[in-house]
């Protein structure tokens, strides 16, 4: 049996990355025996038949199109001179190995993507041909309307329970709609987003290909984690030579990698010939905090991993994907921002009497007025005071990204975990707009009902415990935002007047800030600018 490339979409030439089995080999139906590349993705070559490996046509480094020939082997049972030559392209996509099939024939496989009733220059990304995963879960939407893209930009990350993929976009353009969001099921041909297309040939309008999906855990040998949010590996160095330093991990490992930190080429590969899983990436970094990687090696002090149950029963409880994704966001920040917590407090007893006073007219206009609404309204006004902490600190570590626009997060505790929603430009809102954005923005949170666009462009954020109680606390910052607001429980307090003690309503602030943008002085003025805010709502009208 001749084993050929299959059809490759529409990349034209591929390379021979790797040979895994010798002549002589026994191989099953599925058993890999060649891996190529491509500039976008690299897909292994699977034997379509048990046999015997008989020769192969290739070697490491050559150049192959779609209906080359790599190897042949003798199927079991048949004898070599039985004329059983005949070409056989794999069917990765529909064989039962526990990963879905190469792009390549997902793309080739998926339906006409062009919308008929759009213009001639929209093109619709479906899911391609995702194997025998069924549905996938969408894990990550990347784009939203309007954004302009490059080929190649990543648009969505899907996932199923074993693996994920990258979705990436083939055409330059303009994204014109995003069909999915976060959380949601998906299935080969599922309309994922439209695409106007920057410029294109007439057939790939008409014939428009579905997206290249990146399979998970595909091989590929980028041996640098990239810098850039890169959506498929790059092709670098295919040294079969120094096959220890190789790095053989699929787009979304990479991702992760790139998110943690963590370099791949010291992570150990648990997959098929040592291919770096997600999970090997992760047990990499609990290896670094439990101090089992070698020193040296950037790895953070030690926590000891201890064996609970010695002194009592123990349990797992599984951690919902937003408490993991948390974890992961405020780990990042924690580790790479250097935090400063600055701790005060605003006499609010005015701000609380006229708040009291607007209930008739809140509850009329169905309107939930807390002083939420007026410490974001304080904060838009202390951020315009000083912009500095409207900002994030540019890549190159040289300068600021100062922000014109003024996007608020606020910090919701919704029984998923910890989720951060955008009131976009709030210092262009008044009392009763905040107020009923807090309402609308947490409801969406605690009923998942909220979308990308709801969580992107946060500025600056506010986190109130102040419902719940305690008096003080260490807010960690939204990087790359570069300041937190966090507000405690409001307690009345005899205050001194100058002659007398008297109670006041007295909020407990604490601003936690990037030391690295924000010195103490800033941090001092900015928090005590907020507290005579508070304190004196006259004061947001100057
Ligand atoms: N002190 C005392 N009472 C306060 C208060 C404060 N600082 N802030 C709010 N309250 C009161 C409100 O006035 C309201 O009382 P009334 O109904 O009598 O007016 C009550 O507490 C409940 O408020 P709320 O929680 O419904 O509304 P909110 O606008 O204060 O907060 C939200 C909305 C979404 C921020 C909040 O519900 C929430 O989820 N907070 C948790 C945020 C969190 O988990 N942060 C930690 C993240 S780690 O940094």
């Amino acid at each position: 049996m001749n084993i050929v490339i299959p059809n490759l979409g529409d990349i034209e030439e591929v390379e021979i990355i790797e040979l895994c089995v010798e002549p002589g080999d026994v191989v099953e139906v599925n058993d890999t025996l060649v891996v190529i590349e491509s500039d976008k993705a690299s897909m292994e070559i699977p034997s379509t038949v048990a046999g015997t490996v008989m020769s192969f046509e290739v070697a490491v480094g050559d150049t192959v199109a779609e209906g080359d020939l790599i190897a042949k082997v003798e199927e079991e049972g048949v004898a070599a001179s039985d004329g059983g030559d005949t070409d056989a392209v794999p069917k990765t996509a529909q064989a039962s190995v526990p990963e879905p099939g190469p792009v390549q024939e997902a793309t080739h496989d998926a339906p006409p993507s062009t919308d008929s009733t759009s213009s001639s220059s929209e093109i619709d990304v479906l899911v391609p041909d995702i194997g025998d995963a069924g549905e996938v879960v969408v894990i990550e939407v990347a784009v939203k309307p309007g954004d302009e893209i490059d080929v190649d930009d990543l648009l969505v990350v899907l996932e199923s329970d074993k693996a994920s993929m990258e979705i990436a976009a083939e055409h330059a353009g303009t994204v014109v709609s995003v069909m999915v969001e976060e959380g949601h099921e998906v299935q080969q041909g599922t309309h994922i987003a439209t695409l106007k297309v920057a410029q294109t040939s007439q057939s790939a309008v008409v014939e428009s290909p579905a997206p290249v999906a990146s399979p998970p855990e595909m091989a590929s040998s980028d041996s640098q984690p990239s810098a850039q949010p890169a959506v498929a590996p790059q092709v670098e160095s295919t040294d079969q030579s120094d096959a220890a330093r190789r790095v053989y991990a699929g787009p979304a490992v990479r991702r992760l990698a790139r998110e943690l930190g963590v370099d791949l080429t010291k992570v150990t590969g648990t997959g098929n010939r040592q291919r770096i899983t997600k999970d090997d990436v992760k047990s990499h970094v609990k290896a670094r905090l439990t101090g089992e990687v070698e020193a040296g090696s950037g790895g953070w002090p030690a926590v000891p991993q201890i064996d609970f149950s010695k002194f009592g029963p123990t349990s797992l409880l599984p951690l919902t994907r937003i408490q993991q994704r948390g974890a992961d966001n405020l780990h990042r920040s924690w580790v790479n921002l250097p935090h400063v917590t600055q701790h005060d407090e605003a006499d609010i007893t005015d701000l609380e009497e006229f708040r009291q006073s607007l209930k008739k007219e809140a509850e009329r206009k169905g309107i939930k007025v807390t002083p939420l609404a007026f410490i974001i309204k304080a904060c838009c006004h202390a951020l315009k005071e000083d912009p500095k902490f409207n900002s994030s600190l540019h890549a190159d570590g040289k300068q600021l990204v100062i922000k014109d626009y003024i996007n608020i997060g606020m910090a919701v505790d919704t029984p998923e975990g910890l989720v951060v929603p955008v009131i976009k430009n709030a210092n262009e809102k008044n009392i009763w707009q905040l107020s009923q954005e807090v309402v609308e923005l947490s409801d969406k949170a605690r009923n998942k009902k909220l979308g990308i666009d709801d969580m992107q462009g946060g500025t600056f954020s506010v986190s109130s415990l102040g419902a719940i109680g305690g008096t003080g606390f260490t807010p960690i910052v939204n990087a790359p935002e570069v300041a937190i607001l966090g507000v405690a429980k409001l307690q009345t307090k005899p205050l001194w007047d100058g002659s007398n003690f008297v109670p006041r309503k007295v909020l407990p602030l604490s601003l936690s800030y990037d030391h690295r943008v924000i010195n103490g002085a800033d941090g001092g003025r900015f928090i005590t600018y907020l507290a005579a805010l508070l304190s004196d709502l006259r004061r947001l009208a100057l």
